[in-house]
């Protein structure tokens, strides 16, 4: 098998966004594309020679060609060895933890998450590293600039892989190991829960809904679910995964997880529900009659995850996105443990993590996890939400009204207004930073700013810093709102308005939220005037 090297030009564009190169899925397919990504990875991170890599993705449309040619280029480039899912499936979770389990230098993870999947949808890339979490910003940025002055690649010119046949292979001088996508991922989530305790929970006629919406999780909800914790035959729905998601927009929020919410605010809900997204990293989680915002989540996750056999030792600290409301900072405080403020994307927590600094990570936009992985972990979040289902034998509104009688309520919510003009998207975001300064002081709907910035971070780990994060204004007695420019889209602008306002209780823990948030929904109009600008009438999106 001979090794060839293509002469190639740079290819404008290719800037990793929040998680990994999002592109529509024909531009990927297009001539050099995804080869000139993939090289550009190898050579920013000092090659892959010798090197072992885990590759799979999500399953979505052009996924088995892309990491086709990855392994072909991989063999080129002198890798060792690649851990591969079956069928080149892997969620991202798994993949994570695959890289850890083998002490992996690093992997490949193909997905463009909740956006959506077909030959019209997207595509993406993400790289990760040896600890197993997204590459930080530094080699990201390395990532684009080598993208910028690539001249040629190398690709072994060989046939296709058997990806089917679990085992390993050789291709050229490279071993090719596919794997079951699921069997470590299920051993690790017994090891951290109480998976007896949970059988017991179903066995006694707990009944749940799991929507997999046709994204790469069905697989293994359906092995945890009801193979091995005994949910009823179905519990999982639209579990199979499909290139084109089955038409489905796997974002796990009431707006795409719409037949989810309609079943458990019906007549027969069932007990529980959730949902996760295309890579199986994010997750929603409903109760009868009650949805749970994900800040709400980690809270009360945060809470309890003593509950569970694999946090019983305490949790070290809790980290959030800047984003992400306060509820899990509450927590913190009374548990006596550090909490931590990060920018956008998962990559942030990962020094936090290793460093043993933080046990729980979580974001607004549905993401959750913990240091058994590097990435969030969708089904992980539902196991835990599970296990403290089984020890607490109380429903999800039970717990969710303990909770804030005990730590008051942060009603929250988040306004996408998406795809609209990129130029318009920029100019919301210039002329409210250009008025941040001048707004301390002033009354705005009622409520006194008391500051307003553009949130820079600084990593507390490796002292890295990351500027230009999100447009905060905060009022007196801590209501604010935050607005940023999506990192993950690939049409135009997407505007994300993020809204949230403490009450203390015992009164008025009970509002209607977006009726809670009114005055600041009003307050980001004056401010900022998205709908004044865009024409539009309100968000897509509301979460
Ligand atoms: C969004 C979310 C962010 C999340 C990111 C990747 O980014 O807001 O919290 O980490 O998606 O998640 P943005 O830049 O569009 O706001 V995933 O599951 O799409 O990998
Ligand atoms: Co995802």
């Amino acid at each position: 098998m001979e090794t060839l090297t293509v002469e190639t030009r740079p290819i404008a564009g290719q800037k990793p966004g929040t998680s990994g190169l999002r592109k529509k899925t024909t531009l990927f397919m297009s001539r050099h594309y995804l080869e000139n990504f993939i090289q550009s990875t190898f050579d920013a991170i000092g090659g892959v020679a010798g090197k072992c890599l885990v590759l799979g993705g999500d399953g979505r449309y052009f996924n088995d060609r892309a990491a086709q040619v990855i392994l072909r280029m991989a063999a080129a480039n002198g890798a060792a060895r690649v851990i591969i899912g079956q069928g080149a499936i892997l969620s991202t979770p798994a993949a994570s933890h695959l890289i850890r389990l083998n002490g992996a230098d690093g992997g490949i993870i193909l997905s463009a998450s909740h956006n959506p999947g077909g030959r019209d949808g997207d595509f993406g890339v993400k790289f990760n590293m040896a600890n197993g979490g997204p590459a930080p910003e530094a080699v990201t940025a390395a990532i684009h600039a080598r993208t910028e002055e690539i001249t040629s690649y190398r690709i072994l010119g060989a046939g296709d892989a058997d990806l089917m046949r679990i085992g390993p292979q050789m291709l050229g001088k490279m071993e090719v190991l596919v794997v079951d996508p699921v069997a470590d991922y299920a051993a690790l989530m017994e090891r951290l829960f109480d998976f007896p305790k949970m059988r017991a929970l179903f066995a006694g006629g707990f009944r749940m809904r799991f929507d997999a919406m046709c994204a790469v999780t069905g697989p293994y909800a359906a092995e945890i679910l009801e193979n091995r914790l005994g949910a009823a035959p179905g519990t999982v729905a639209h579990g199979a995964p499909l290139p084109d998601f089955g038409g489905m927009h796997p974002d796990p929020n009431p707006t795409w997880a719409h037949e989810l919410m309609a079943e458990m605010m019906g007549p027969s809900a069932p007990d529980f529900g959730a949902a996760s997204d295309g890579d199986g990293d994010r997750n929603m989680v409903v109760g009868r009659g009650i949805y749970v915002s994900p800040s709400d989540s980690l809270a009360v996750l945060a809470a309890n995850a003593h509950l569970a056999p694999g946090y019983r030792a305490g949790l070290k600290g809790v980290a959030r996105s800047m984003p992400t409301s306060a509820a899990a900072d509450r927590v913190a405080a009374r548990l006596g443990i550090a909490s931590y403020e990060t920018p956008t994307g998962w990559k942030f927590f990962g020094t936090l993590l290793d460093a043993g600094r933080a046990t729980l990570c979580g974001e607004e936009s549905f993401g959750t996890g913990s240091d058994h992985v590097r990435e969030k972990d969708g089904l992980w979040a539902v196991l835990l939400w599970l296990n403290i289902l089984a020890e607490r034998k109380e429903t999800v509104r039970e717990i969710m009204e303990a909770h804030w009688s005990a730590f008051g309520r942060n009603y929250y919510s988040r306004h996408d207004y998406e795809a609209l003009p990129a130029d318009l998207g920029a100019a919301v975001m210039d002329d409210l930073r250009a008025r941040l300064p001048g707004l301390p002081g002033q009354v705005v709907e009622g409520m006194r700013v008391e500051t307003a910035d553009d949130f820079s971070y600084v990593d507390p780990v490796d002292g890295s810093a990351s500027a230009g994060q999100g447009l905060r204004v905060v009022f007196a007695g801590g209501s604010r709102l935050v607005l940023r420019l999506s990192g993950t889209g690939t049409e135009g602008a997407t505007l994300r308005l993020y809204l949230e306002r403490y009450v203390a209780g015992p009164e008025g823990l009970d509002q209607d939220v977006q009726e809670a948030l009114a005055p600041l929904i009003r307050a980001a109009e004056t401010l900022a005037a998205i709908r004044a600008r865009s024409g539009r009438t309100g968000p897509d999106v509301i979460t």
